[in-house]
């Protein structure tokens, strides 16, 4: 096993991922900014090196100081988290030419899943389904655009390849705009990305956001853990999300799942990834992949009992992958709630001291969560403070258990979107199952 690893990142998923060292005997480095003394996970690590002031660019985004951290303290292996430098390839090849263990892919895979032609273009030769769209980079060739859109059929959706996660893209509804939508979308994603190279695909209009988990070792062995829905976001935020998705069969699972198996064990991924697909008349379509540990993560271990961030460090250690999929069963359901320091209504940060925590309880509740009472939450970073987690033997359980949990939780001294949850959870179109990705926005009066 990994004997010291760094955990280059702040707040729950720096304590989720000490906690998954600890079980497995690891010793642990936080690293953390000037504002960070007092997490929770700093306290609690064997060794701890601030890295530099407040703001994310001086400190959990600055790539000398954490390898500088990794070299002083004698530690083998960095986790990156979510976020921050996760899915920066250029620093996964400085941690491996520096000596260490990156814990996720290799920069190669990092590369390829960031530009996000070349990501499709990976699913196509692996047969896992995409949006229909071109075949690659559009060309500056006007005729062959009009042709392209025209084939495909109106919406379109112009993307940049330097984009993802809802940056860099154009809804096309006519020819009219087309042309002028190409060279717009060029233009941004020149200044925004550093890169003008744009894609076409199908614009689809009221698609679920559902992803499929895998691990997969980078010896040939490849597992996937089922889908979560994500459909319930405002902003390309996401604010509640389940496992399994409603209505996804287990044939359908299983058909997809061993897609994305099969595109792993292809390109030699190594690690937790994510596949991307927007799920719509009862299809999938691949958009992008993320090559890092999620926020949502939790649901999924929650309904397979795997503990992906164990399965990490193992994996990263060189092991071979503990699990075959015939391991793999999904039982019972998961919900997840994010919780924000934020105004209810208007959603802005509400950063500051938290005079009073009691965190909920009780069979199937998971908290996962950093703070405590007395706790400031500095301004400096994302307003995320944690995660409610709730487990039941099916949906109508979980969302019980959620109420429940939602109903016990007391945080005083900021604003928290708790209200906003309560509000989702009670909502019969959330109960029913299976809203799309417009639905919380067109709630919220968007
Ligand atoms: C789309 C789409 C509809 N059609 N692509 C936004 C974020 C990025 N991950 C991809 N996104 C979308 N791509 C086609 N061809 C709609 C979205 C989209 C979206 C996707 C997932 C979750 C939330 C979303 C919110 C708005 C738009």
């Amino acid at each position: 096993m990994l004997d010291k690893v760094v955990i280059a990142n702040r707040g729950e998923i720096a304590l989720r991922i000490l906690r998954a060292c600890r079980e497995l005997g690891i010793k642990t480095v936080a690293v953390h900014s000037e504002a960070d003394r007092d997490l929770k996970h700093v306290r609690l690590a064997d060794e701890s090196v601030c890295i530099g002031p407040p703001p994310s660019d001086q400190s959990y985004l600055n790539i000398p100081a954490i390898i500088s951290a990794a070299e002083v303290t004698d530690s083998v292996a960095i986790h990156p988290g979510y976020g921050f430098l996760s899915e920066n390839a250029d620093f996964a090849e400085r941690v491996e030419d520096s000596g260490f263990i990156f814990i996720g892919p290799s920069s190669e895979s990092i590369r390829t899943m960031g530009d996000k032609v070349e990501a499709i273009r990976t699913m196509n030769e692996a047969a896992v389904p995409c949006v229909p769209g071109s075949d690659g980079p559009l060309t500056d060739d006007p005729d062959t655009n009009q042709k392209l859109a025209a084939d495909i059929g109106y919406p379109i959706n112009i993307k940049a390849a330097g984009g993802g996660g809802g940056r860099g893209m154009r809804v096309v509804h006519s020819e009219a705009t087309l042309l002028n939508s190409i060279a717009l979308t060029k233009q941004e994603a020149g200044a925004n990305f550093g890169n003008d190279m744009v894609y076409m695909e199908k614009f689809l209009e009221t698609p679920r956001h559902v992803e499929i988990q895998v691990l997969s070792d980078g010896q040939g062995n490849a597992i996937h853990l089922g889908e979560r829905d994500c459909s319930m976001q405002r902003r390309h935020q996401k604010v509640v999300e389940e496992a399994p998705a409603p209505g996804i069969t287990p044939r359908m699972r299983k058909r997809i799942g061993q897609r994305c198996v099969d595109a792993c064990i292809k390109m030699n991924y190594r690690g937790a990834g994510t596949f991307e697909f927007l799920f719509q008349d009862g299809e999938f379509y691949f958009i992008e992949m993320n090559t890092r540990v999620q926020v949502e993560h939790p649901v999924t271990e929650m309904i397979t009992g795997v503990d992906i961030i164990k399965e990490q460090l193992y994996i990263a250690a060189g092991e071979k992958l503990r699990y075959k999929q015939s391991d793999i069963d999904i039982k019972g359901h998961a919900i997840e709630c994010r919780i924000n320091a934020e105004d209810a209504k208007s959603f802005m940060p509400s950063p500051g001291k938290i005079d009073r925590y009691h965190a909920p309880g009780g069979p199937g509740v998971r908290v996962d969560t950093h703070i405590y009472g007395g706790y400031t939450v500095p301004p400096y970073y994302d307003s995320m403070i944690g995660k409610l987690i709730t487990y039941g033997a099916d949906r109508d359980v979980a969302i019980a258990r959620m109420q429940g949990a939602l109903s016990e939780i007391d945080i005083t001294g900021i604003k928290t979107n708790i209200e906003l949850h309560r509000d989702i959870l009670a909502d019969s179109a959330f109960q029913a199952g299976g809203t799309n990705i417009h639905y919380l926005e067109k709630k919220l009066g968007l």
